[in-house]
């Protein structure tokens, strides 16, 4: 009988489903709902409710599981062997949470299959909806937390992250905040992740180390919640968290309701679930220490794998914990494709193919030119303004003026990686940009490691079924190395190796250093913290 594993991505805007037959190595079914479009009764814009204040962000729990109720029908309508699947684990957008009082418990364990999730649920939230990654509204939260746990490295350095305004623990000390009686009858405080978890088992989810970690809450070194960050949020917390666990533990069977309702198999395992980036970095395929993902898109993002942790004394860069139990790192830089266009667009130049024949024609290190592109407020290095800056590069050089925008990209992700101690081996690179093979000669040689190219569409449910698949050989009893449950899901694009140039990288190991003299000179002094 095939092997088949289902891993679930409840995203911002849509809840997707990747089946995957584990001998055959094979993704045999995908499929997404657009909250949005199949839900429209409960009026998200791209899976939002609309707010007066543009700092709030929520969704509505009942929403996520509505979708849950509606995948699984249409899994069932298109013939999807439900019975044979092994085991279930899934991936949730970060730092979103749910408040659930203290009926969910004895609820989740009688899910009646005659009415639909709504129905059971409706009693069950101390909070009708949940704050998500998007909301910006809690900066005065995360002063006051980061203020007691001693500033920013110490934070990063206790939680894996500086204290930030989408992060649960911030979040959670507004609701206590603001709505202090609710937050009382709250008994349970749930992730997307253990959220979507507890609807599969029918009881409350622990909360994995990869998620836990994006909370401001969890001592990302022990890996057990932290008494002082728990202190410095909200009172009573520990009583209303979860037990954390490692990514591969089993919550249980998967729920009657589900057995009943849809024909799964009653001896079907529910993993834990994890975060979006800790799924897409098993989905990705990096599951040892130096397999580095860097993702050009409208940001460009940079995800790293360690096994010792590190935290990043400047609080601009996340450690999360991997579902492989190592670490893994998130550090996003937002002017990325939209910078690189406004170079493009502004030397008049057509597209991105005349863009890199224009890059091809100066030299790597561009006679040490260096220009800081931050056309909008950047994460990192954090800065509030926007500002443009040129050092040594002449305005009016379009040719230099696009190399100089990529290799500023790939400095600065070179140099504020550098706090991980640990130099990539393996780069695989994605987004759209990553078609640009100019783009990526630069990113191998400033970062001297040779780059290919991965274009895997939905990485964080292949990630979440790839680690349905681990768990479940976990219970079994094995334990499978993760090179063999990745072989064949993961694969880079065949032949599109690019390798560094060893003399461009040795000019750029000189460079780096002019280049982040310029950002000091640039940069504002630190903000006291
Ligand atoms: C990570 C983050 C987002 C969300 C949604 O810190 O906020 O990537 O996980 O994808």
């Amino acid at each position: 009988m095939a092997k088949l594993f289902l891993g679930l991505d409840s995203s911002t805007q849509s809840l997707s489903a990747v089946i995957i037959d584990y001998d055959r190595r094979k993704v045999v079914y995908g499929k997404s709902l657009n909250f949005d479009r199949v839900l429209p009764q409960y009026g998200t814009q791209n899976g939002v409710l609309p707010h007066p204040d543009p700092l709030v962000k929520h969704s509505s729990p009942l929403l996520w599981a509505e979708a849950l109720d509606l995948l699984f029908a249409e899994m069932k309508k298109d013939g999807v062997a439900l019975g044979e699947i092994l085991a279930i684990s899934g991936s949730g957008h970060q730092h979103g949470s749910v408040y659930l009082n203290a009926r969910a418990a004895g609820t989740l364990a009688k899910l009646d299959p005659q009415k639909t999730l709504v129905e059971n649920l409706g009693g069950i939230f101390s909070r009708p909806t949940s704050p998500i990654w998007m909301d910006s509204s809690t900066a005065v939260e995360c002063a006051e937390i980061r203020k007691k746990l001693g500033g920013i490295k110490a934070t990063a350095e206790i939680t894996g992250s500086d204290t930030f305004e989408r992060f649960t623990g911030p979040q959670i000390r507004k609701f206590y905040k603001t709505e202090p009686e609710a937050y009382t009858q709250t008994a349970s405080i749930a992730l997307v992740s253990s959220f979507m978890a507890s609807l599969l088992a029918g009881k409350i989810a622990p909360i994995d180390h990869g998620d836990g970690a994006g909370m401001n809450l969890m001592d990302i070194r022990r890996k057990v919640w932290h008494p002082d960050a728990l202190a410095a949020t909200a009172p009573d917390l520990k009583q209303k968290l979860p037990p954390l666990a490692e990514s591969w533990k089993v919550v249980g069977a998967v729920s009657p309701y589900f057995v009943k309702k849809f024909g799964l198999n009653p001896e079907a395992e529910t993993l834990v679930w994890s975060g979006d980036n800790p799924c897409s970095v098993v989905g990705l395929g990096l599951i040892r220490e130096g397999m580095v993902a860097i993702s050009l898109g409208t940001s460009d993002t940079y995800f790293g794998s360690m096994k010792k942790c590190q935290t990043d004394a400047h609080g601009e860069g996340h450690v999360f914990g991997s579902p492989t139990g190592d670490y893994m790192t998130l550090i996003c830089f937002k002017n990325g494709s939209l910078a690189r266009e406004k170079i493009r667009d502004a030397y008049g130049i057509k597209d991105w193919k005349k863009f890199g024949e224009a890059l091809a024609t100066t030299p790597p290190g561009n006679n040490g030119g260096i220009l800081l592109p931050w056309f909008e407020s950047e994460i990192v290095p954090r800065l509030n303004r926007p500002g443009i800056h040129r050092f040594d590069l002449d305005e009016k050089d379009a040719a230099a003026n696009c190399r100089a925008i990529v290799e500023a990209q790939m400095m600065s992700m070179r140099l504020h990686s550098q706090w991980m101690k640990v130099a990539p081996d393996r780069i695989f690179a994605t987004g759209g940009a990553s078609q640009d093979l100019s783009i990526l000669q630069v990113m191998a040689d400033v970062m001297n490691c040779h780059v290919e190219r991965i274009e895997i569409s939905k990485s964080a449910a292949l990630g979440a079924a790839l680690r349905a698949a681990h768990g479940w050989f976990v219970q079994a009893g094995e334990r499978p190395k993760w090179e063999k449950v990745v072989a064949g899901f993961t694969d880079p694009v065949p032949n599109s190796e690019i390798r560094p140039d060893p003399k461009a990288a040795k000019v750029y190991d000189q460079l780096i250093e002019k280049y982040a003299r310029c950002e000091r000179e640039a940069l504002p002094p630190p903000a006291k913290t």
